[in-house]
């Protein structure tokens, strides 16, 4: 610290006018506090190679309940797991039409530069979210949300449409959030939503794209975890009247997709309150009375449907007992044929050849059918919701010259203990928006250094396109190994889904089956696995589940009895499933890949913006910051190569007319008043400052210092003068 203070006094000492404070005093003072707080952009880190230098920083930072840190123009967010005063009206307008370094890093500088550039220069923008469960993104999108409807407040006739667009969270939140041990709110589908805005700046509408609903937590939930809120949500706040209708009852341990009460303790005041709010939002997108209804009809039969019991018959095969209510109910609820529904979940109609045999069902398949068709209906329920909201966010009157700010809050890298299809899936995701992350951000760095007329210098980093080769490519990624398998007739078996694989892959760099792995390795992982390399880190999966999760099968039965249910919403979602169309549809994880494909498509067209959340411990406390859970995620979010990337060239940017303004008084020739080209100025501080051929360079429009400390000389020797200043007007008014 001595040394850093006088190697730079050289520069700082001739900026003293007066001699009323020390010039070390105020550097020391500028270093205590950068010591304290941290720097603001790790770009400002010394050490930028060290991870350790980095967690250091956000721990510091977290310590003084400051939750917000750049990388260049990446927002890193961590989790305070406490509210904090930083969404306040005032602050809000802190950020109008700032730049980013004019206020202290914050998600509302995220969404008021992607709105600006928006309106101001018609460029089209998204803000990529991403993080592990619990990191708070969704926290993070719904502030991009609120700071855009408050800075649009201005604007006329957007009031309805901001409505819609903030009442959609608390509507798809009951539908398709549940409490998890690791966040009471997690969101367990993908979501991108595009928000549309007029030529003025108005937002005036808007679309919402989802993505993989965990529909498996419909039926089972891990111990202490929940199902989505809304069945939890209409069980405690539907009316006495409902829940006649719905034939009802209120506790939620009557039935077994709810059955667990150890995740739940004290919770159904909050579940009864959530419940009016999330009535209210479906009043504002305008779901009508009738429709309300037929929605919970729907939750309610879910419900009803695992009630439904089966006893075996002599035969060995499944039957529904006579007296047995609940398939009554669910046939009641979605108004279907209860005989013929008794029949869908306890036999099974196969066409082979032409000729139709009636198959019974044993025990084991007719709880598999049950439970594939209340997860079915649900996640039916979920995409209709999703496709009712966006037919209300569908602008008034369209112009024709709108454009979009969309946000991805995605479900970032998951490593369990066991990880199956699901995590499979997710980690694929994340591996293609990694590859568009370095593929934008290495863009956007050599696009500014060409606009700015300075060499570019490449840079080394990871691609990790050859991860997404392995898995997705064509005949021979893991995804087509895994199709041929579930098409395949036969005996085809998760077993033999591993063999193909380690067959096929065995030797590439990223893939490690239990076969061709090292002594070291075979420990670690099971016959029935296979491990990955992705660019976070090694992941083993356990195939056990994959095929069937990936063939998705609900029987023709059932499809085509859903498909004559008196109840519209039911009778639409399946109503479309080509039942006479002899090709198979799409399995799982290609109808996963294609939306995926797309959607990086749409975010490749646009500026991206990243806000990457960090959660600082696994107990969900405030204060709490584990170092060691933060290096993980520093590892999976790449941010170490984000940083190497940005700080390869020059470390520091701003443009002639800020750098100008705040420098000013550090040259004779700028102080106290200057009036030419801001290039010039900054030129002239440049030299005044004494600044190395090296340690600079004079771009278009900007000036670009490639070292942290050039810059802390500046502004310890403005922060010197600055105090000088004070002294002097201090001392004027003082009469002396
Ligand atoms: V998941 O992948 O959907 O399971 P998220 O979305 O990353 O997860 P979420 O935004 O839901 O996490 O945040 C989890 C909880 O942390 C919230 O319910 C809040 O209680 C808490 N949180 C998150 N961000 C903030 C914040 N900026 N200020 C205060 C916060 N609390
Ligand atoms: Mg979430």
């Amino acid at each position: 610290m001595v040394f850093t203070i006088y190697s730079s006094l050289h520069r700082i000492e001739k900026y003293r006018l007066l001699r009323p404070v020390s010039v070390q005093g105020v550097m020391e003072h500028a270093l205590q506090h950068r010591e304290r707080v941290g720097v603001s952009d790790f770009v400002l880190l010394e050490d930028f190679r060290s991870e350790a230098a980095f967690i250091d920083n956000l721990h510091k930072r977290f310590k003084e309940n400051i939750i917000y840190t750049y990388i260049g123009n990446v927002l890193i967010s961590v989790n305070p797991y406490k509210p904090l005063p930083i969404y306040t009206e005032e602050k809000t307008k802190q950020y109008y039409k700032k730049a980013f370094f004019e206020a202290p890093p914050h998600v509302f500088a995220i969404a008021d530069n992607a709105y600006r550039s928006l309106v101001f220069e018609h460029r089209e923008q998204c803000i990529l979210i991403s993080g592990e469960s619990g990191s708070g993104k969704t926290e993070a999108s719904k502030k991009v949300l609120e700071y855009i409807a408050a800075r649009t407040n201005h604007l006329q006739n957007v009031e309805t449409v901001k409505d819609k667009l903030l009442q959609t969270n608390p509507l798809l939140e009951a539908f398709g959030n549940a409490k998890t041990h690791r966040n009471d709110n997690s969101s367990r589908f993908g979501k991108y939503m595009d928000i549309q805005f007029n030529y003025e700046g108005g937002p005036e509408g808007g679309h919402i794209l989802n993505y993989l609903l965990e529909k498996s937590r419909v039926v089972s939930q891990m111990s202490g975890e929940r199902n989505f809120h809304v069945f939890y949500q209409l069980l405690a706040g539907a009316s006495e009247d409902l829940m006649r209708q719905l034939m009802l009852q209120n506790r939620p341990e009557a039935y077994k997709y709810t059955l667990d009460q150890t995740a739940q303790p004290n919770q159904r005041s909050t579940d009864a309150s959530q419940f009016r709010v999330v009535q209210e939002a479906m009043k504002v997108i305008e779901i009508g009375e009738a429709e309300q209804l037929e929605m919970f009809a729907i939750v309610a039969s879910v419900l009803h449907l695992g009630n439904v019991k089966f006893v075996q018959t002599d035969k060995g095969h499944a039957e529904i007992l006579l007296h047995d209510a609940s398939s009554g109910n669910v046939s009641e609820l979605l108004k279907v044929n209860s005989v013929k529904l008794r029949e869908a979940l306890t036999s099974r109609t196969i066409s082979a050849r032409g000729d139709v045999v009636n198959t019974p069902l044993d025990l084991e398949q007719a709880h598999y059918a049950r439970d594939a068709l209340a997860k079915a209906v649900y996640d039916k329920l979920f995409s209709w919701l999703v496709a009712r909201i966006n037919s209300a966010l569908v602008p008034a009157e369209p112009d024709s010259r709108s454009s979009v700010i969309g946000i991805l809050d995605i479900y970032g890298f998951e490593i369990f203990p066991k990880n199956s299809f699901e995590q499979f899936c997710i980690n694929f995701c994340n591996e293609k928006l990694q590859q568009l992350f370095i593929e934008l951000t290495l863009k956007q760095e050599q696009e500014e250094y060409l606009r700015e007329g300075i060499a570019w210098e490449p840079v080394e980093y990871f691609n990790n396109i050859i991860i997404c080769d392995l898995i997705e490519a064509r005949h021979k990624g893991i995804i087509a190994i895994l199709d041929d398998e579930c098409l395949r007739p036969g005996d085809a078996t998760d077993a033999s889904f591993l063999e193909k694989l380690s067959q096929k892959l065995d030797g590439h760099k990223h893939f490690k089956s239990h076969r061709k792995a090292d002594v070291k390795m075979q420990k670690l992982m099971g016959r029935d696995e296979f491990c990955l390399v992705h660019y976070a880190g090694e992941v083993t999966y356990n195939v056990s589940t994959f095929l069937e999760k990936n063939n998705d099968l609900l029987f023709r039965d059932m499809q085509s009895l859903m498909a004559t249910s008196g109840n519209n919403i039911v009778e639409s979602c399946f109503r479309d499933c080509n039942l006479t169309s002899k090709k198979r549809p799409e399995t799982a994880i290609t109808q996963f890949k294609n939306s995926l494909n797309e959607l990086i498509k749409i975010l490749s067209s646009k500026e991206p913006s990243y806000i990457r959340c960090i959660k600082p411990n696994d107990v969900k406390a405030p204060m709490q910051f584990n170092e060691k859970l933060v290096s993980h995620q520093v590892k999976y979010l790449g941010l170490m190569e984000n940083l190497r990337v940005r700080r390869a060239g020059f470390a520091y940017r701003r443009t002639y007319d800020a750098f100008l303004e705040r420098y000013k008084c550090l040259s004779a020739d700028t102080w106290p008043s200057y009036r030419g080209p801001a290039r010039d100025g900054v030129q002239k501080l440049v030299e005044a400052m004494q600044y190395e051929r090296e340690e600079y360079r004079m771009g278009n429009t900007k000036i670009f210092i490639r070292f942290p400390k050039t810059l802390f000389d500046t502004e310890d020797a403005y922060q010197v003068k600055k105090n000088d200043i004070a002294t002097i007007i201090q001392s004027r008014w003082r009469g002396y």
